[in-house]
């Protein structure tokens, strides 16, 4: 590889300095220094932990390699990653964890009068996504710089992140999440790096030498791209990945229109400026709900046409012919907010670079591959057709060339068949034209996967049915979702962590989960069990603390933890579980002091977001904090999911069969020993597999039961279920407040036709087994030790993505800077 300096000496002394400095206490406490002194411009006498958090993070970052250049040298093919969200959370304890510094860096730090977890806590979360699908995202880059993939992650820079929730006489209210007000030390800002894009203008029409028709897009206004980088260590490699966010600035030719300046009218010389930075502003807070605002779809073109000139210039240095293209280029497409990519490669290929139609169509559909993370129709993405004429009138003209060429072979194969002609077109057409970015999403790429067997499935035999026909069912496939065991037990649960390396001799379960199978041989011993026990009291501790400090409540640590921690939404029916609560309030109240002993002493925990505009969402919040002796954590986010989960004894997954994709959590906590309740949806299903029927709670309806269910709730009488009834007198004889609060919530139950089967599935377990013990701890034993399988690690293995070089943990020379690719 050609360095920049062709000069050896000059060569030799670069390599000098830049060699790896080694990473003992007194190394890390040099670079902590000098970045308090030159980074921060401070000295000891006025550093407090905010500054050590600051420090703390630069000189991590002077550990990290050069993992780019590597690439670049292997001539490997690269894999993106592009995703509207990735919610990272915190960066200090996993980079430092991930590097292996741990036991360096809280020596150095305490040497010098700080304490690393206090340090830590200093750190804002990263909250660049909404729920699940943000979480995935995040957890598929740890595994991919873990395993050395060639990857990058591609995303947008949202100066706020999903808000924060405040509870305010139990509503929600939203505060904004302006989390870069203190700066951010993980992110590298790359002025070298921008491309502008167009939105609005016009379309011309012309001819090329030859003769050939030629589009050229022009007018309409321009904005800035500027990237971000965020570099993601690999756990026990030298391998750094990047994720490349980009952030809208005005273009800097027009970063004030002096013109209007000149004239007095300062406010408007900087609206453009204004309008720009809007862009990457905020990111849309709906967790699987539409959002069909032009400034969504603005953050959409943004996003993929930064990304994508950036793709296509690293691509040029190469100097291969296009054709070449799908051997360099792998697009993971994380839902479909990232589709317009496939239009714009396609006019980037045909307007800009003079290919043919059809060439650049093959290049494309080998190029992309589509995740799918949703079949409510409410979360599918569907866009005005004059809304995308206006917006981006050339990738309209393309998108409808695509349907036309797409149903001209759908025509091909099934002549005359008009109505599926229509149940296949991108376009829909009632009740006004808009474009179905699922289809699109399909029909450009190779393959598209679903996120659970169950789901994946489900996709196959409802929305994308016609497409099974059309294309086969091997261009269909299931990748159920994984979580990163490094930050979901390792870093969240550091002493279940050290008990489990203690017992299977050494860390090799944290990148090979699948050997804490060799726990199960632990699980009758009654040692191990105690051991087990304790940790998660220990952790129930840490939770009570939180309580304490967060909502003012003392909770019991002996009793046992139910946690429902998630987005709010109806189809994960938090409205189901404080019903039941509330059942089982009423229940006591009923009850000899006698009888009361008897039972067990429950503390029921619940957390999340609603989407602002969720009007039902937000009343189930009102309602479960008018139920006393009920925590509601304020905002849930990736920092207390990490004390909340380790602490459960017992958690819901309690979706209606056939909505929730996936979900994840439901992996989190029986990777913590926490034993689930949840009904036969999404991994649920997949983890009963693993850990057997007998260790899960599991009830309510089957997916393949649900039509008949809703369909006799409609058309035959059937009466509600007499306990639900119950608890539905009590909220009207106004025993939890105001019933005018919660009157339409309980609406949907009866009028709405109880969509959500809660008078169907209303349940109500007592789990006599946390009385004993000794099953509990073993159950919980066995389970966790077989979720080997729900590591990300396995489904990055699986998305079978162009792979990485073998020798790459060992021979890659460790130089900062980052990428420069
Ligand atoms: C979630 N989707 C699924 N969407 O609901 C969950 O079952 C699954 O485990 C997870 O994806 C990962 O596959 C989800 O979180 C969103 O939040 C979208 C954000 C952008 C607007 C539309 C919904």
């Amino acid at each position: 590889q050609k360095s920049w300096s062709d000069d050896a000496a000059v060569n030799a002394l670069w390599t000098k300095l830049c060699a790896n400095k080694g990473s003992d206490v007194s190394t890390v406490q040099q670079s902590f220094v000098q970045h308090v002194q030159s980074t921060l411009a401070r000295t000891y006498f006025n550093i407090d932990n905010f500054a050590g958090y600051q420090a703390a993070a630069h000189s991590l970052i002077t550990h990290w390699d050069e993992t780019q250049q590597h690439h670049t040298k292997l001539d490997v093919k690269r894999v993106y990653y592009l995703s509207l969200e990735f919610l990272m959370g915190r960066s200090l304890g996993n980079a430092v964890l991930n590097m292996g510094l741990q036991g360096t860096f809280s020596e150095a730090l305490k040497q010098l009068g700080f304490s690393l977890e206090d340090v830590i806590d200093e750190e804002r979360d990263a909250a660049l996504g909404n729920g699940g699908l943000g979480r995935l995202a995040a957890c598929f880059m740890d595994s991919l710089a873990t395993l050395d993939y060639p990857a990058w992650g591609y995303g947008l820079r949202y100066t706020y992140g999903i808000f924060q929730q405040k509870i305010l006489n139990g509503y929600q209210v939203e505060v904004p999440d302006y989390w870069l007000s203190f700066g951010n030390p993980w992110e590298v800002e790359r002025l070298d790096v921008s491309y502008s894009v167009r939105f609005y203008g016009q379309v011309a029409k012309g001819k090329d030498a030859s003769g050939k028709s030629s589009y050229s897009w022009h007018g309409g206004e321009e904005v800035e791209a500027v990237a971000y980088d965020v570099p993601i260590p690999g756990f026990g490699t030298k391998s750094t990945i990047n994720i490349r966010l980009w952030s809208s600035k005005p273009l800097r030719s027009c970063y004030f229109d002096l013109h209007s300046f000149n004239e007095g009218n300062y406010q408007k010389s900087v609206e453009l400026q204004q309008r720009a930075e809007q862009i990457t502003s905020v990111l849309y807070p709906n967790d699987n709900t539409m959002a069909g605002k032009e400034l969504r779809l603005k953050q959409q073109y943004f996003f993929v046409s930064a990304t994508l000139q950036d793709i296509i210039r690293r691509f040029k240095k190469s100097k291969r012919a296009w054709s070449e293209f799908p051997n360099q280029v792998a697009i993971q497409l994380n839902d479909t907010h990232p589709t317009l990519g496939i239009p714009e490669l396609m006019r980037i290929l045909v307007d800009l670079e003079g290919l043919e139609w059809d060439e650049s169509w093959d290049i494309v559909t080998k190029v992309y591959s589509f995740t799918n993370h949703t079949v409510l129709p409410e979360a599918m993405e569907k866009w005005p057709v004059s809304m995308i004429s206006n917006l981006l009138p050339r990738h309209m003209q393309i998108i409808y060339d695509i349907n036309l060429f797409f149903l001209q072979k759908v025509e091909a194969l099934f002549p005359g068949d008009r109505a599926r002609l229509a149940r296949m077109s991108i376009i829909e057409e009632s009740p006004y034209q808009q474009v179905r970015m699922a289809f699109l999403a399909v029909i450009g790429s190779h393959t598209v996967n679903g996120v659970a067997a169950i789901h994946s499935n489900l996709i196959k035999s409802t929305i994308f049915s016609d497409f099974v026909e059309f294309y086969g069912a091997s261009k269909f496939q299931n990748k159920t979702n994984g979580i990163t065991p490094r930050r979901w037990l390792h870093q969240a649960n550091p002493k279940l962590s050290a008990l489990i390396s203690e017992k299977l001799g050494g860390q090799g379960w944290l990148t090979q989960l699948d050997k804490l199978e060799g726990l199960i041989k632990f699980a009758d011993d009654e040692n191990f069990q105690k051991a087990w026990m304790d940790v998660k009291k220990q952790n129930k501790i840490r939770l009570a603390e939180l309580i304490r400090d967060t909502c003012k409540v003392i909770i019991n640590p002996e009793a046992m933890y139910d946690v429902q921690v998630k987005r709010i939404h109806e189809y994960k029916r938090q409205f189901m579980n404080i019903l039941s609560v509330v059942h089982r309030y009423l229940d006591l109240k009923r009850m000899s002091p006698a009888e009361i002993k008897e039972t067990v002493p429950r503390v029921v925990i619940f957390g999340g977001k609603a989407a602002p505009g969720y009007y039902i969402a937000k009343m189930v919040i009102k309602l479960i904090n008018s139920v006393a002796e009920v925590v509601f954590i304020p905002d849930y986010n990736i920092s207390n999911a990490e004390v909340i989960i380790p602490a459960s004894d017992i958690s819901e997954h309690i979706s209606t069969a056939g909505t929730e994709a996936s979900g994840t959590s439901n992996m989190k906590f029986v990777l913590n020993g926490g034993l689930i309740i949840g009904t036969m949806d999404g991994a649920n299903i997949e983890i009963a597999e693993e850990i057997g029927q007998d260790k899960m709670f599991i009830f309510g309806c089957l997916a393949e039961q649900v039509d008949d269910a809703r369909h006799n709730q409609k058309y035959r009488k059937t009466s509600m279920n007499p306990d639900l009834e119950g608890v539905l007198d009590a909220l009207k004889a106004g025993r939890f407040g105001d019933f005018e609060n919660f009157a339409p919530l309980v609406d949907t139950l009866t009028i709405g036709g109880d969509y959500y089967l809660i008078s169907h599935d209303f349940a109500s377990c007592t789990y006599a087994a946390y009385r004993d013990k000794k099953q509990w701890a073993r159950n919980s034993i066995i389970s966790a030790a077989k979720m080997g399988k729900f590591s990300s690690d396995r489904s990055i293995r699986e998305l079978d993505l162009p792979s990485h070089d073998p020798d790459a943990r060992q021979s890659r020379p460790a130089v900062w800077p980052l990428p420069v690719d």
